[in-house]
Protein backbone atom coordinates (compact mmCIF):
# COMPACT_ATOMS: atom_id res chain seq x y z
CA UNK A 1 0.00 0.00 0.00
CA UNK A 2 1.14 3.41 -0.65
CA UNK A 3 2.36 5.61 2.54
CA UNK A 4 3.03 8.98 1.28
CA UNK A 5 0.55 11.64 -0.63
CA UNK A 6 2.74 11.50 -3.90
CA UNK A 7 0.12 9.09 -5.38
CA UNK A 8 -2.78 10.38 -5.99
CA UNK A 9 -6.22 7.88 -6.26
CA UNK A 10 -9.81 8.45 -7.87
CA UNK A 11 -11.49 7.10 -5.07
CA UNK A 12 -10.48 5.86 -1.94
CA UNK A 13 -13.06 3.33 -0.40
CA UNK A 14 -13.40 2.60 3.39
CA UNK A 15 -14.73 -1.04 3.47
CA UNK A 16 -14.16 -4.70 1.57
CA UNK A 17 -17.72 -5.79 2.46
CA UNK A 18 -20.27 -5.91 -0.60
CA UNK A 19 -20.84 -2.78 -0.89
CA UNK A 20 -16.74 -1.84 -1.41
CA UNK A 21 -16.61 -4.94 -3.49
CA UNK A 22 -19.33 -3.37 -5.88
CA UNK A 23 -17.81 0.20 -6.03
CA UNK A 24 -14.54 -1.36 -6.60
CA UNK A 25 -15.78 -3.38 -9.95
CA UNK A 26 -18.02 -0.69 -10.87
CA UNK A 27 -15.36 2.69 -10.50
CA UNK A 28 -12.26 0.88 -11.76
CA UNK A 29 -13.59 -1.79 -14.10
CA UNK A 30 -16.38 0.46 -15.54
CA UNK A 31 -15.12 3.86 -15.13
CA UNK A 32 -11.91 3.13 -15.39
CA UNK A 33 -10.71 5.04 -12.06
CA UNK A 34 -7.89 4.53 -10.42
CA UNK A 35 -9.58 3.00 -6.81
CA UNK A 36 -8.00 1.56 -3.46
CA UNK A 37 -10.47 -0.06 -0.84
CA UNK A 38 -8.77 0.10 2.69
CA UNK A 39 -9.87 -3.19 4.85
CA UNK A 40 -8.78 -3.39 7.98
CA UNK A 41 -9.79 -7.26 7.81
CA UNK A 42 -7.43 -9.59 6.25
CA UNK A 43 -9.85 -10.53 4.17
CA UNK A 44 -13.54 -9.42 2.07
CA UNK A 45 -16.54 -9.97 3.46
CA UNK A 46 -17.12 -7.20 5.96
CA UNK A 47 -20.13 -7.79 8.58
CA UNK A 48 -19.61 -11.37 7.68
CA UNK A 49 -16.14 -11.57 8.02
CA UNK A 50 -16.38 -10.54 11.88
CA UNK A 51 -19.31 -11.96 13.03
CA UNK A 52 -18.41 -15.55 12.54
CA UNK A 53 -20.45 -16.43 15.97
CA UNK A 54 -21.80 -20.02 15.61
CA UNK A 55 -25.61 -19.93 14.29
CA UNK A 56 -24.26 -16.10 12.11
CA UNK A 57 -26.56 -16.60 9.28
CA UNK A 58 -28.53 -14.23 7.25
CA UNK A 59 -32.27 -13.11 7.87
CA UNK A 60 -32.45 -12.44 3.92
CA UNK A 61 -32.86 -15.08 1.51
CA UNK A 62 -29.97 -16.12 0.13
CA UNK A 63 -31.38 -15.92 -3.44
CA UNK A 64 -31.56 -11.44 -3.09
CA UNK A 65 -28.69 -11.63 -0.57
CA UNK A 66 -25.82 -11.65 -3.29
CA UNK A 67 -25.36 -9.08 -6.62
CA UNK A 68 -27.47 -9.07 -9.38
CA UNK A 69 -24.96 -7.07 -11.36
CA UNK A 70 -23.96 -9.82 -13.40
CA UNK A 71 -26.31 -12.40 -14.50
CA UNK A 72 -23.32 -14.92 -15.01
CA UNK A 73 -22.44 -15.03 -11.62
CA UNK A 74 -25.91 -14.88 -10.25
CA UNK A 75 -26.89 -18.04 -12.55
CA UNK A 76 -23.42 -20.07 -11.64
CA UNK A 77 -23.09 -19.42 -8.07
CA UNK A 78 -25.66 -22.04 -5.86
CA UNK A 79 -26.58 -21.33 -2.40
CA UNK A 80 -27.25 -24.73 -0.33
CA UNK A 81 -29.51 -23.44 1.87
CA UNK A 82 -32.66 -20.23 2.01
CA UNK A 83 -30.65 -18.36 4.41
CA UNK A 84 -27.58 -18.75 4.13
CA UNK A 85 -24.96 -19.24 7.16
CA UNK A 86 -22.09 -16.99 7.26
CA UNK A 87 -19.45 -19.12 6.34
CA UNK A 88 -21.20 -19.52 2.95
CA UNK A 89 -21.73 -16.00 2.68
CA UNK A 90 -18.11 -14.99 3.23
CA UNK A 91 -16.74 -17.96 0.68
CA UNK A 92 -19.07 -16.06 -1.86
CA UNK A 93 -17.98 -13.00 -1.01
CA UNK A 94 -14.26 -14.31 -1.86
CA UNK A 95 -15.50 -15.84 -5.04
CA UNK A 96 -16.39 -12.30 -6.17
CA UNK A 97 -13.38 -11.28 -5.14
CA UNK A 98 -11.48 -13.98 -6.82
CA UNK A 99 -13.72 -13.64 -10.01
CA UNK A 100 -13.30 -9.81 -10.64
CA UNK A 101 -9.59 -9.51 -9.30
CA UNK A 102 -10.63 -7.49 -6.69
CA UNK A 103 -8.11 -8.28 -4.45
CA UNK A 104 -5.30 -6.72 -5.83
CA UNK A 105 -7.01 -3.16 -5.16
CA UNK A 106 -7.93 -3.75 -1.77
CA UNK A 107 -5.17 -2.69 0.94
CA UNK A 108 -6.11 -5.63 4.00
CA UNK A 109 -5.30 -5.07 7.68
CA UNK A 110 -4.98 -1.21 7.11
CA UNK A 111 -7.46 0.63 9.69
CA UNK A 112 -9.18 4.52 8.45
CA UNK A 113 -8.70 6.37 11.12
CA UNK A 114 -9.75 9.52 9.57
CA UNK A 115 -9.62 11.77 6.50
CA UNK A 116 -9.78 14.77 5.47
CA UNK A 117 -10.92 17.30 2.69
CA UNK A 118 -8.50 19.72 1.58
CA UNK A 119 -10.15 22.44 -0.32
CA UNK A 120 -6.83 24.40 -1.56
CA UNK A 121 -6.03 21.33 -3.60
CA UNK A 122 -9.95 19.47 -3.85
CA UNK A 123 -8.53 15.97 -2.46
CA UNK A 124 -8.96 14.23 0.12
CA UNK A 125 -6.32 12.42 3.07
CA UNK A 126 -7.14 9.57 3.75
CA UNK A 127 -5.70 8.73 7.35
CA UNK A 128 -4.86 5.12 7.86
CA UNK A 129 -2.73 2.89 10.52
CA UNK A 130 0.00 2.74 8.02
CA UNK A 131 0.09 6.25 6.43
CA UNK A 132 -1.66 8.86 5.02
CA UNK A 133 -3.35 8.07 0.91
CA UNK A 134 -4.61 10.86 -1.08
CA UNK A 135 -8.19 11.01 -3.44
CA UNK A 136 -10.21 13.23 -5.00
CA UNK A 137 -13.10 10.98 -4.26
CA UNK A 138 -13.81 9.72 -0.39
CA UNK A 139 -16.32 7.19 -0.20
CA UNK A 140 -17.38 5.09 2.83
CA UNK A 141 -18.74 1.82 2.36
CA UNK A 142 -18.45 0.54 6.29
CA UNK A 143 -21.69 -1.22 6.79
CA UNK A 144 -24.21 0.22 9.06
CA UNK A 145 -23.47 -2.69 11.83
CA UNK A 146 -19.38 -2.21 12.00
CA UNK A 147 -18.56 -0.55 15.28
CA UNK A 148 -19.48 -3.45 17.97
CA UNK A 149 -20.22 -2.27 21.56
CA UNK A 150 -19.37 -3.95 25.18
CA UNK A 151 -21.18 -1.87 27.39
CA UNK A 152 -18.92 -0.23 30.44
CA UNK A 153 -19.56 -3.16 32.75
CA UNK A 154 -17.80 -2.35 36.86
CA UNK A 155 -14.87 -5.32 37.40
CA UNK A 156 -15.50 -6.33 33.65
CA UNK A 157 -11.25 -6.20 33.41
CA UNK A 158 -10.74 -8.12 36.52
CA UNK A 159 -13.13 -10.96 34.94
CA UNK A 160 -10.57 -14.60 35.11
CA UNK A 161 -12.15 -16.00 32.22
CA UNK A 162 -12.91 -15.52 28.20
CA UNK A 163 -14.59 -12.36 27.32
CA UNK A 164 -15.74 -12.24 24.16
CA UNK A 165 -18.15 -9.66 21.52
CA UNK A 166 -20.10 -11.67 18.74
CA UNK A 167 -18.83 -9.81 16.02
CA UNK A 168 -15.27 -10.56 16.95
CA UNK A 169 -15.22 -14.17 17.52
CA UNK A 170 -11.89 -15.54 17.07
CA UNK A 171 -11.85 -17.36 13.82
CA UNK A 172 -10.60 -20.61 16.00
CA UNK A 173 -13.71 -20.44 17.74
CA UNK A 174 -14.16 -20.58 22.03
CA UNK A 175 -14.47 -23.93 23.18
CA UNK A 176 -17.59 -23.76 25.33
CA UNK A 177 -17.36 -27.46 26.24
CA UNK A 178 -18.26 -28.32 29.72
CA UNK A 179 -18.21 -24.49 30.24
CA UNK A 180 -20.76 -21.76 32.44
CA UNK A 181 -21.97 -19.50 30.19
CA UNK A 182 -22.91 -15.98 30.37
CA UNK A 183 -25.06 -14.42 27.45
CA UNK A 184 -25.44 -11.07 27.53
CA UNK A 185 -28.07 -9.59 25.02
CA UNK A 186 -31.33 -11.35 23.38
CA UNK A 187 -31.21 -9.58 19.51
CA UNK A 188 -31.18 -10.95 16.68
CA UNK A 189 -27.40 -11.96 17.39
CA UNK A 190 -28.16 -13.77 20.86
CA UNK A 191 -31.32 -15.39 19.38
CA UNK A 192 -29.29 -17.09 16.63
CA UNK A 193 -26.00 -18.24 19.06
CA UNK A 194 -28.16 -19.32 21.89
CA UNK A 195 -29.91 -22.63 20.14
CA UNK A 196 -25.71 -23.16 19.14
CA UNK A 197 -23.95 -23.09 22.37
CA UNK A 198 -26.73 -24.47 24.62
CA UNK A 199 -26.17 -27.95 23.98
CA UNK A 200 -22.19 -27.75 24.13
CA UNK A 201 -22.03 -25.82 27.49
CA UNK A 202 -22.16 -27.14 30.56
CA UNK A 203 -25.06 -24.43 31.52
CA UNK A 204 -25.53 -20.94 29.78
CA UNK A 205 -27.35 -17.63 31.96
CA UNK A 206 -29.12 -15.30 29.50
CA UNK A 207 -29.06 -12.11 30.46
CA UNK A 208 -31.90 -10.05 28.71
CA UNK A 209 -32.72 -6.68 28.94
CA UNK A 210 -35.39 -6.43 26.74
CA UNK A 211 -37.76 -9.16 25.25
CA UNK A 212 -37.62 -9.28 21.37
CA UNK A 213 -40.35 -10.62 19.14
CA UNK A 214 -38.70 -13.59 17.40
CA UNK A 215 -40.38 -15.61 14.34
CA UNK A 216 -38.72 -18.94 13.07
CA UNK A 217 -36.56 -19.09 9.90
CA UNK A 218 -37.76 -22.26 8.88
CA UNK A 219 -34.67 -22.81 7.17
CA UNK A 220 -34.24 -25.56 4.68
CA UNK A 221 -32.36 -26.69 1.64
CA UNK A 222 -32.60 -25.60 -1.88
CA UNK A 223 -32.96 -28.38 -3.70
CA UNK A 224 -31.81 -28.26 -7.74
CA UNK A 225 -35.34 -28.66 -9.01
CA UNK A 226 -36.21 -25.65 -6.93
CA UNK A 227 -32.82 -23.53 -7.93
CA UNK A 228 -33.31 -24.61 -11.65
CA UNK A 229 -36.65 -22.51 -11.37
CA UNK A 230 -35.43 -19.63 -9.50
CA UNK A 231 -32.74 -19.33 -12.34
CA UNK A 232 -35.37 -19.54 -14.76
CA UNK A 233 -37.03 -16.21 -13.24
CA UNK A 234 -33.77 -14.69 -11.67
CA UNK A 235 -34.12 -11.85 -13.17
CA UNK A 236 -37.31 -11.22 -13.22
CA UNK A 237 -37.71 -11.44 -9.49
CA UNK A 238 -34.88 -9.19 -9.24
CA UNK A 239 -36.60 -6.39 -11.11
CA UNK A 240 -39.46 -6.69 -8.38
CA UNK A 241 -37.08 -6.70 -5.60
CA UNK A 242 -35.37 -4.05 -6.97
CA UNK A 243 -38.39 -1.74 -6.38
CA UNK A 244 -40.39 -3.37 -3.78
CA UNK A 245 -40.09 -2.36 0.07
CA UNK A 246 -37.57 -4.16 1.18
CA UNK A 247 -35.66 -5.58 -1.62
CA UNK A 248 -36.46 -8.79 -1.27
CA UNK A 249 -39.54 -10.45 -2.56
CA UNK A 250 -42.01 -11.50 0.26
CA UNK A 251 -45.62 -12.49 0.34
CA UNK A 252 -48.16 -9.89 -0.44
CA UNK A 253 -50.03 -8.90 2.28
CA UNK A 254 -53.43 -9.77 3.18
CA UNK A 255 -54.88 -6.37 3.18
CA UNK A 256 -55.73 -4.45 6.44
CA UNK A 257 -55.84 -6.26 9.60
CA UNK A 258 -58.35 -4.09 11.64
CA UNK A 259 -61.12 -4.88 9.18
CA UNK A 260 -60.51 -8.83 10.40
CA UNK A 261 -62.62 -10.72 13.21
CA UNK A 262 -59.17 -12.54 15.21
CA UNK A 263 -59.81 -15.86 14.07
CA UNK A 264 -58.97 -14.97 10.49
CA UNK A 265 -56.45 -12.72 11.05
CA UNK A 266 -54.55 -15.35 13.31
CA UNK A 267 -55.13 -18.00 10.74
CA UNK A 268 -53.01 -15.54 8.10
CA UNK A 269 -50.49 -14.99 10.72
CA UNK A 270 -50.53 -18.86 11.43
CA UNK A 271 -49.42 -19.19 7.32
CA UNK A 272 -46.71 -16.76 7.89
CA UNK A 273 -45.84 -18.60 11.27
CA UNK A 274 -45.42 -21.47 9.43
CA UNK A 275 -43.71 -20.40 6.23
CA UNK A 276 -40.99 -18.96 8.19
CA UNK A 277 -39.10 -15.95 7.73
CA UNK A 278 -39.23 -11.87 8.11
CA UNK A 279 -42.24 -11.95 5.58
CA UNK A 280 -44.17 -12.22 9.07
CA UNK A 281 -44.12 -8.85 9.75
CA UNK A 282 -45.67 -7.99 6.36
CA UNK A 283 -48.82 -9.80 6.70
CA UNK A 284 -51.02 -6.96 6.72
CA UNK A 285 -50.85 -3.93 5.32
CA UNK A 286 -51.03 -1.77 8.49
CA UNK A 287 -48.98 -3.41 10.77
CA UNK A 288 -46.22 -0.59 11.07
CA UNK A 289 -48.67 1.52 10.52
CA UNK A 290 -51.34 1.45 13.51
CA UNK A 291 -50.93 0.80 17.04
CA UNK A 292 -54.21 -1.63 16.84
CA UNK A 293 -53.35 -3.60 13.92
CA UNK A 294 -50.05 -4.07 15.43
CA UNK A 295 -51.10 -5.56 18.62
CA UNK A 296 -52.53 -8.31 16.53
CA UNK A 297 -49.77 -10.15 15.23
CA UNK A 298 -47.54 -9.01 18.87
CA UNK A 299 -49.77 -11.23 20.96
CA UNK A 300 -49.99 -13.79 18.18
CA UNK A 301 -46.52 -13.90 18.65
CA UNK A 302 -46.71 -13.50 22.53
CA UNK A 303 -49.43 -16.54 22.09
CA UNK A 304 -46.69 -18.78 20.27
CA UNK A 305 -44.24 -18.11 22.89
CA UNK A 306 -46.30 -19.14 26.18
CA UNK A 307 -46.83 -22.73 23.75
CA UNK A 308 -43.50 -23.08 22.87
CA UNK A 309 -41.52 -22.60 26.35
CA UNK A 310 -43.51 -24.87 29.11
CA UNK A 311 -42.22 -22.80 32.30
CA UNK A 312 -44.76 -20.13 32.51
CA UNK A 313 -42.70 -17.37 34.55
CA UNK A 314 -40.09 -17.98 31.94
CA UNK A 315 -42.52 -17.79 28.83
CA UNK A 316 -43.93 -14.64 30.76
CA UNK A 317 -40.18 -12.90 30.64
CA UNK A 318 -39.54 -13.77 27.17
CA UNK A 319 -42.95 -12.24 26.27
CA UNK A 320 -42.15 -8.59 24.61
CA UNK A 321 -43.83 -5.74 25.47
CA UNK A 322 -44.58 -2.31 25.72
CA UNK A 323 -43.42 -1.38 21.94
CA UNK A 324 -44.61 -2.42 18.65
CA UNK A 325 -43.41 -5.38 17.02
CA UNK A 326 -41.02 -4.77 13.99
CA UNK A 327 -40.58 -1.42 15.48
CA UNK A 328 -37.05 -3.19 16.96
CA UNK A 329 -36.20 -5.14 13.87
CA UNK A 330 -37.80 -8.56 14.20
CA UNK A 331 -35.63 -11.72 14.91
CA UNK A 332 -35.45 -14.66 13.03
CA UNK A 333 -34.32 -17.75 14.71
CA UNK A 334 -34.26 -21.38 14.78
CA UNK A 335 -35.36 -23.06 18.06
CA UNK A 336 -34.45 -20.24 20.14
CA UNK A 337 -37.76 -20.07 22.71
CA UNK A 338 -37.73 -24.36 22.68
CA UNK A 339 -33.81 -23.69 24.11
CA UNK A 340 -35.17 -22.55 27.07
CA UNK A 341 -37.31 -25.25 27.83
CA UNK A 342 -33.60 -27.36 28.18
CA UNK A 343 -32.33 -28.12 31.79
CA UNK A 344 -28.90 -26.50 31.29
CA UNK A 345 -30.61 -22.52 30.04
CA UNK A 346 -31.40 -20.10 32.48
CA UNK A 347 -33.14 -17.01 31.66
CA UNK A 348 -32.61 -13.55 34.24
CA UNK A 349 -34.41 -10.12 33.22
CA UNK A 350 -32.40 -7.51 33.76
CA UNK A 351 -34.69 -4.89 33.08
CA UNK A 352 -35.73 -3.78 35.82
CA UNK A 353 -32.09 -4.69 38.17
CA UNK A 354 -29.57 -4.13 35.36
CA UNK A 355 -25.94 -6.19 35.52
CA UNK A 356 -24.27 -4.82 39.12
CA UNK A 357 -21.20 -5.59 38.01
CA UNK A 358 -18.61 -8.35 36.90
CA UNK A 359 -16.78 -10.32 39.35
CA UNK A 360 -13.24 -12.42 38.68
CA UNK A 361 -16.05 -15.19 39.11
CA UNK A 362 -18.93 -14.60 37.09
CA UNK A 363 -21.80 -11.55 36.40
CA UNK A 364 -23.67 -10.05 39.62
CA UNK A 365 -27.58 -9.49 39.43
CA UNK A 366 -29.56 -7.90 42.09
CA UNK A 367 -27.04 -8.96 44.93
CA UNK A 368 -26.74 -12.63 43.46
CA UNK A 369 -23.21 -14.31 41.43
CA UNK A 370 -24.53 -15.73 38.06
CA UNK A 371 -20.57 -18.25 38.15
CA UNK A 372 -19.29 -17.87 34.71
CA UNK A 373 -16.31 -19.08 32.44
CA UNK A 374 -17.03 -17.66 29.66
CA UNK A 375 -18.58 -14.08 28.97
CA UNK A 376 -20.21 -13.59 25.83
CA UNK A 377 -21.95 -10.11 24.52
CA UNK A 378 -24.19 -10.29 22.17
CA UNK A 379 -24.80 -6.55 22.72
CA UNK A 380 -24.61 -5.32 19.16
CA UNK A 381 -23.78 -2.33 17.56
CA UNK A 382 -22.99 1.63 17.77
CA UNK A 383 -25.92 1.30 14.75
CA UNK A 384 -25.38 3.10 11.27
CA UNK A 385 -23.88 6.45 12.49
CA UNK A 386 -21.01 4.57 15.16
CA UNK A 387 -18.85 3.61 11.76
CA UNK A 388 -18.38 7.39 11.06
CA UNK A 389 -18.62 9.08 14.40
CA UNK A 390 -15.39 6.49 15.42
CA UNK A 391 -13.17 8.08 12.86
CA UNK A 392 -12.32 11.76 12.54
CA UNK A 393 -13.82 13.35 9.52
CA UNK A 394 -13.08 16.16 8.40
CA UNK A 395 -14.50 18.38 5.64
CA UNK A 396 -14.85 21.86 4.55
CA UNK A 397 -13.03 24.32 6.92
CA UNK A 398 -12.31 21.80 8.50
CA UNK A 399 -15.60 20.82 9.74
CA UNK A 400 -16.00 17.24 12.10
CA UNK A 401 -18.52 15.43 11.16
CA UNK A 402 -18.64 13.80 14.22
CA UNK A 403 -20.33 17.27 15.68
CA UNK A 404 -22.21 17.93 12.76
CA UNK A 405 -23.88 14.95 13.80
CA UNK A 406 -23.82 15.37 17.23
CA UNK A 407 -27.75 15.91 17.11
CA UNK A 408 -28.40 13.40 14.64
CA UNK A 409 -27.08 12.71 10.82
CA UNK A 410 -27.64 14.87 8.35
CA UNK A 411 -27.72 13.87 4.65
CA UNK A 412 -28.55 14.36 1.47
CA UNK A 413 -30.17 10.63 -0.40
CA UNK A 414 -28.18 8.98 2.37
CA UNK A 415 -25.59 9.25 -0.04
CA UNK A 416 -23.59 12.76 0.90
CA UNK A 417 -23.28 15.30 3.74
CA UNK A 418 -23.25 19.28 3.14
CA UNK A 419 -19.90 20.51 3.75
CA UNK A 420 -18.40 17.10 3.12
CA UNK A 421 -17.43 17.59 -0.79
CA UNK A 422 -16.87 14.62 -3.10
CA UNK A 423 -17.75 12.40 -0.19
CA UNK A 424 -20.17 9.78 -0.91
CA UNK A 425 -21.76 7.39 1.40
CA UNK A 426 -22.79 3.75 0.83
CA UNK A 427 -26.01 2.40 3.13
CA UNK A 428 -25.38 6.24 5.14
CA UNK A 429 -27.87 7.28 7.66
CA UNK A 430 -31.27 8.61 5.53
CA UNK A 431 -31.20 5.74 3.02
CA UNK A 432 -33.09 2.69 3.63
CA UNK A 433 -30.09 0.47 4.53
CA UNK A 434 -30.64 -1.73 7.74
CA UNK A 435 -34.71 -1.69 6.84
CA UNK A 436 -33.82 -3.33 3.13
CA UNK A 437 -32.18 -6.35 1.67
CA UNK A 438 -28.44 -4.82 2.00
CA UNK A 439 -27.44 -5.91 -1.29
CA UNK A 440 -30.42 -4.08 -3.19
CA UNK A 441 -29.59 -1.23 -1.61
CA UNK A 442 -25.75 -1.41 -2.01
CA UNK A 443 -26.19 -2.15 -5.48
CA UNK A 444 -28.40 0.87 -5.88
CA UNK A 445 -25.77 3.31 -4.08
CA UNK A 446 -23.59 2.11 -5.83
CA UNK A 447 -24.52 2.77 -9.22
CA UNK A 448 -26.14 5.60 -8.26
CA UNK A 449 -23.02 7.34 -7.03
CA UNK A 450 -21.28 5.70 -10.48
CA UNK A 451 -23.46 7.43 -12.61
CA UNK A 452 -23.60 10.36 -10.84
CA UNK A 453 -19.15 10.32 -11.22
CA UNK A 454 -19.98 9.97 -14.74
CA UNK A 455 -22.06 12.97 -14.99
CA UNK A 456 -19.64 15.15 -13.34
CA UNK A 457 -16.77 13.82 -15.36
CA UNK A 458 -18.91 14.76 -18.54
CA UNK A 459 -19.95 17.94 -17.51
CA UNK A 460 -16.44 18.83 -15.67
CA UNK A 461 -17.60 19.03 -12.46
CA UNK A 462 -14.86 18.73 -10.37
CA UNK A 463 -16.18 19.37 -6.67
CA UNK A 464 -19.73 18.75 -5.48
CA UNK A 465 -21.60 19.12 -2.53
CA UNK A 466 -24.89 18.66 -1.12
CA UNK A 467 -26.65 21.97 -0.20
CA UNK A 468 -27.65 22.71 2.96
CA UNK A 469 -31.24 23.15 1.75
CA UNK A 470 -31.24 19.83 0.01
CA UNK A 471 -30.04 18.12 3.08
CA UNK A 472 -32.30 19.93 5.39
CA UNK A 473 -35.39 18.78 3.01
CA UNK A 474 -34.14 15.35 2.37
CA UNK A 475 -33.34 15.18 6.35
CA UNK A 476 -37.22 16.28 6.80
CA UNK A 477 -38.55 13.57 4.28
CA UNK A 478 -36.58 11.24 6.54
CA UNK A 479 -38.23 12.25 9.97
CA UNK A 480 -41.66 12.83 8.05
CA UNK A 481 -41.99 8.99 6.51
CA UNK A 482 -40.48 7.53 10.09
CA UNK A 483 -42.97 9.54 11.90
CA UNK A 484 -46.26 8.43 9.89
CA UNK A 485 -44.90 4.53 10.93
CA UNK A 486 -44.63 2.71 14.35
CA UNK A 487 -40.90 2.40 13.89
CA UNK A 488 -40.46 5.44 15.97
CA UNK A 489 -42.21 3.80 18.96
CA UNK A 490 -39.50 1.32 19.89
CA UNK A 491 -36.10 2.15 21.95
CA UNK A 492 -34.06 0.34 18.75
CA UNK A 493 -30.76 1.07 17.42
CA UNK A 494 -32.57 2.62 14.44
CA UNK A 495 -32.99 5.47 16.88
CA UNK A 496 -29.92 4.97 18.53
CA UNK A 497 -31.46 4.32 22.07
CA UNK A 498 -29.39 1.51 22.49
CA UNK A 499 -26.15 3.82 23.28
CA UNK A 500 -26.56 5.93 26.01
CA UNK A 501 -25.82 9.32 24.64
CA UNK A 502 -26.65 9.15 21.62
CA UNK A 503 -29.58 11.55 19.93
CA UNK A 504 -32.83 9.74 19.73
CA UNK A 505 -33.13 10.77 15.70
CA UNK A 506 -34.70 7.62 13.28
CA UNK A 507 -31.72 7.01 10.98
CA UNK A 508 -32.50 5.19 8.48
CA UNK A 509 -35.30 6.01 5.45
CA UNK A 510 -38.24 3.99 6.11
CA UNK A 511 -40.44 4.90 3.00
CA UNK A 512 -38.89 1.60 1.43
CA UNK A 513 -36.02 0.42 -1.55
CA UNK A 514 -38.48 1.21 -4.65
CA UNK A 515 -39.42 5.03 -3.56
CA UNK A 516 -36.26 5.63 -2.54
CA UNK A 517 -35.21 4.43 -5.91
CA UNK A 518 -37.50 6.55 -7.45
CA UNK A 519 -36.29 9.72 -5.38
CA UNK A 520 -32.70 9.16 -6.53
CA UNK A 521 -33.58 8.32 -10.01
CA UNK A 522 -35.26 11.44 -10.17
CA UNK A 523 -32.62 13.49 -8.83
CA UNK A 524 -30.12 11.66 -11.59
CA UNK A 525 -33.09 12.41 -14.31
CA UNK A 526 -33.41 16.19 -13.57
CA UNK A 527 -29.39 16.62 -13.36
CA UNK A 528 -28.68 16.20 -10.11
CA UNK A 529 -30.28 19.64 -8.58
CA UNK A 530 -29.41 19.70 -4.96
CA UNK A 531 -25.51 19.99 -5.27
CA UNK A 532 -23.47 23.02 -5.51
CA UNK A 533 -20.35 22.37 -8.00
CA UNK A 534 -17.36 23.98 -9.47
CA UNK A 535 -16.40 23.18 -12.42
CA UNK A 536 -13.09 22.60 -14.76
CA UNK A 537 -11.46 25.57 -16.04
CA UNK A 538 -13.27 25.42 -19.57
CA UNK A 539 -16.83 24.86 -21.28
CA UNK A 540 -17.84 21.59 -20.33
CA UNK A 541 -19.74 19.45 -22.92
CA UNK A 542 -23.07 18.94 -22.09
CA UNK A 543 -23.09 15.10 -22.19
CA UNK A 544 -26.41 13.32 -21.81
CA UNK A 545 -26.57 10.99 -19.15
CA UNK A 546 -28.77 8.04 -18.53
CA UNK A 547 -29.31 6.35 -15.27
CA UNK A 548 -28.21 2.79 -14.72
CA UNK A 549 -28.80 0.09 -12.89
CA UNK A 550 -26.92 -2.99 -11.78
CA UNK A 551 -28.22 -5.31 -14.46
CA UNK A 552 -27.60 -2.77 -17.31
CA UNK A 553 -24.99 -1.59 -19.00
CA UNK A 554 -22.52 1.65 -17.66
CA UNK A 555 -22.50 4.28 -19.31
CA UNK A 556 -20.59 5.75 -22.17
CA UNK A 557 -17.05 7.15 -20.55
CA UNK A 558 -14.81 7.14 -23.57
CA UNK A 559 -15.32 10.71 -22.89
CA UNK A 560 -15.01 11.48 -19.81
CA UNK A 561 -12.01 12.28 -18.40
CA UNK A 562 -11.20 13.32 -14.86
CA UNK A 563 -10.17 17.20 -14.12
P1 LIG B 1 -28.93 -5.75 18.93
O1 LIG B 1 -30.12 -6.07 18.14
O2 LIG B 1 -28.61 -4.33 19.20
O3 LIG B 1 -29.06 -6.54 20.31
C1 LIG B 1 -28.21 -6.26 21.38
C2 LIG B 1 -28.74 -6.88 22.62
O4 LIG B 1 -27.87 -6.54 23.70
C3 LIG B 1 -30.11 -6.34 23.00
O5 LIG B 1 -30.83 -7.39 23.61
C4 LIG B 1 -29.76 -5.25 24.00
O6 LIG B 1 -30.80 -4.94 24.88
C5 LIG B 1 -28.61 -5.90 24.71
N1 LIG B 1 -27.78 -4.92 25.39
C6 LIG B 1 -27.13 -3.88 24.83
N2 LIG B 1 -26.47 -3.17 25.77
C7 LIG B 1 -26.74 -3.79 26.93
C8 LIG B 1 -26.37 -3.54 28.28
N3 LIG B 1 -25.61 -2.49 28.61
N4 LIG B 1 -26.81 -4.39 29.24
C9 LIG B 1 -27.58 -5.42 28.89
N5 LIG B 1 -27.99 -5.72 27.65
C10 LIG B 1 -27.57 -4.90 26.69
O7 LIG B 1 -27.61 -6.40 18.28
P2 LIG B 1 -27.47 -7.79 17.55
O8 LIG B 1 -26.03 -8.04 17.36
O9 LIG B 1 -28.27 -8.83 18.22
O10 LIG B 1 -28.15 -7.55 16.18
C11 LIG B 1 -27.80 -6.45 15.36
C12 LIG B 1 -28.26 -6.66 13.98
O11 LIG B 1 -27.33 -7.53 13.34
C13 LIG B 1 -29.54 -7.36 13.77
O12 LIG B 1 -30.66 -6.62 13.88
C14 LIG B 1 -29.39 -7.91 12.38
O13 LIG B 1 -29.61 -6.89 11.45
C15 LIG B 1 -28.01 -8.30 12.35
P3 LIG B 1 -31.86 -3.75 24.51
O14 LIG B 1 -32.72 -4.34 23.44
O15 LIG B 1 -31.02 -2.60 24.00
O16 LIG B 1 -32.53 -3.46 25.77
Amino acid sequence: MQDSTDEMYDVVVVGAGFGGMYLLRRLRDELGLRVLVVERGDTVGGTWYWNRYPGARCDAESIFYSYSFDSELQQTWTWSEKYATQPEILAYAEHVADRYELRRDIAFGVEVTGAAYDEARNIWTVHTSTGELTAKYFITAMGCLSASRIPDLDGLGEFNGTVVHTADWPREGVDLSGKRVAMIGTGSTGIQLLPQIAPQADRVTVFQRTANYSVPARNRRLGPDEYTRIRSVYRNLWEQARFSPGGQILASPAGSVLGLDRATAYSHLEQRWSEGGPGFIAAFTDTMLNENANDVSADFVRDRIREIVRQPETADLLCPRGYPIGSKRICVDTDYYETFNRDNVELVSIRETPIERITPDGVVVDGALYPADVIIFATGFDAITGPFTRLDIRGREGRSLRDEWSAGPGTYLGLTVHGFPNMFMVTGPGSPSVLSNMIASIEQHVDWIADYLTFMANVGIVTTEATASAQESWVSEVNEVAHATLYVKGASWYMGANVPGKPRVFMPYAGGVGTYRQHCDLVAAKGYPGFSNTFRDFEPARAAVRPTRSDGVGPDLASASHA
